[in-house]
């Protein structure tokens, strides 16, 4: 009988960008640092990895190649397919030849929908073996399976050094009332427009571009620095550095609302603005008022960004952030909830 579970497989597909690396990356390495877990991490493409972690070789987990044809392994107590990835055929095969079938995980994708509670934690069962999935949906409340939050995340927010990451980056040190702005997108057309509005502002304003390749364009008072992809723990740094982040898609997403900071999200694109009613559930509760809301509708395909009215109503914006953060961070993180939830099942 297992007592505690030990040994963990995730296995990540790559589908596009970092989020999916991303989000296996940072559970997996958490489950091994924080609970101990033998962490194997199986990726059909090293290439964003590289970037997230250069490190990545130096452990606690174990990155191993999924390759096809899948060569045959021992099966793990804890099996979790990250965003609905198919697992080889012959791995499941092997999880029903286990006296005690693993628990098996499908980690879905973030959404502050209602629907996400009551599909989190469900099960669904095997057509042809002794086997049972279960759902597990990121979120929001305390009937979702929670945000991915390392439990050393505020001590390192605390030690950070602003200047020291300023000065490591040839940035020169904060104007009096510089706006430090990080720029992490998908291809948008409202950004042009929205450049032109930060060179006419009367505040000058500072643009982080990290991973950016483009020639940095500075005009009137906005200065632009294009910034290396950083490695993902050192991502954090950007976003309390800077007094507004633009993010996107899932994992940024969330570590802008663990930075407490004001910040703009885009959200990943899908097929028939299948994505609008995921940014509207977040809007609706989220507590930053409609000057915020107003503007992430435009970024997001809505218009034209209302700049000076969001510029405006940045410092009014300063405390529901922090206390957005704080309020999610009083819940347990997910990576607790999810070892909670295996333990109940292998008991
Ligand atoms: O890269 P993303 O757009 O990822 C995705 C994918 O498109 C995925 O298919 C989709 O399903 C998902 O979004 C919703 O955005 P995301 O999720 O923010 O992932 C980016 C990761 O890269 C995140 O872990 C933060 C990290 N990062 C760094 O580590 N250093 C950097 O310099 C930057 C800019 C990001």
């Amino acid at each position: 009988m297992i007592n505690k579970p030990t040994h963990c497989d995730i296995f990540c597909t790559v589908v596009d960008n970092y989020g999916d690396a991303g989000v296996c990356w940072r559970l997996a390495r958490q489950l091994a640092d924080e609970y101990g877990w033998r962490l194997r991490l199986w990726i059909d493409d090293m290439a964003p990895l590289r970037q997230l972690a250069p490190d990545y070789a130096a452990g606690p987990v174990e990155v191993r190649a999924w390759t096809a044809p899948w060569l045959a392994t021992d099966c793990a107590d804890v099996v979790i397919e990250a965003f609905a990835c198919e697992l080889p055929a012959a791995y499941v095969e092997t999880m029903a030849q286990r006296p005690r079938p693993p628990v098996w995980l499908n980690l879905e994708y973030l959404s502050a929908e209602n629907w996400v509670a009551g599909c989190h934690a469900m099960s669904s069962p095997h057509t042809r073996l002794p086997l049972l999935k279960h759902f597990f949906f990121p979120g929001f409340t305390a009937n979702s399976g929670g945000l991915l939050r390392e439990q050393d995340y505020e001590a390192r927010r605390q030690a950070f050094d602003a200047k020291a990451f300023r000065a490591e980056f040839g940035l020169p040190a904060a104007a009096q009332d510089e706006l430090t702005i990080s720029l992490f997108s998908y291809p948008n057309p409202a950004l042009p427009e929205l450049m032109r509005a930060w060179a006419a502002s009367p505040r000058p304003v500072r643009l982080l571009r990290p991973g950016s390749s483009e020639t940095p364009r500075s005009s009137g008072n906005l200065s632009v620095h294009n910034l290396p992809f950083l490695p993902q723990v050192r991502y954090d740094e950007l976003l309390w550095a800077c007094d507004l982040n633009f993010v996107r898609g899932e994992d940024s997403f969330v570590r802008a609302q663990w930075a407490g900071k004001p910040f703009v999200w885009q959200i990943y694109p899908q097929a028939g603005d299948a994505h609008q009613a995921k940014l509207d559930a977040f809007l609706a509760i989220h507590p930053a008022g409609p000057g915020l809301k107003a503007f992430w509708q435009a970024w997001n395909g809505g218009g034209t960004p209302p700049w000076e009215d969001f510029a405006a109503s940045l410092p009014g914006l300063a405390a529901p952030m922090q206390q957005w953060a704080n309020e999610l961070a009083a819940g347990p993180d997910l990576a607790s909830r999810l070892v909670q939830f295996c333990i109940e099942r292998l008991k």
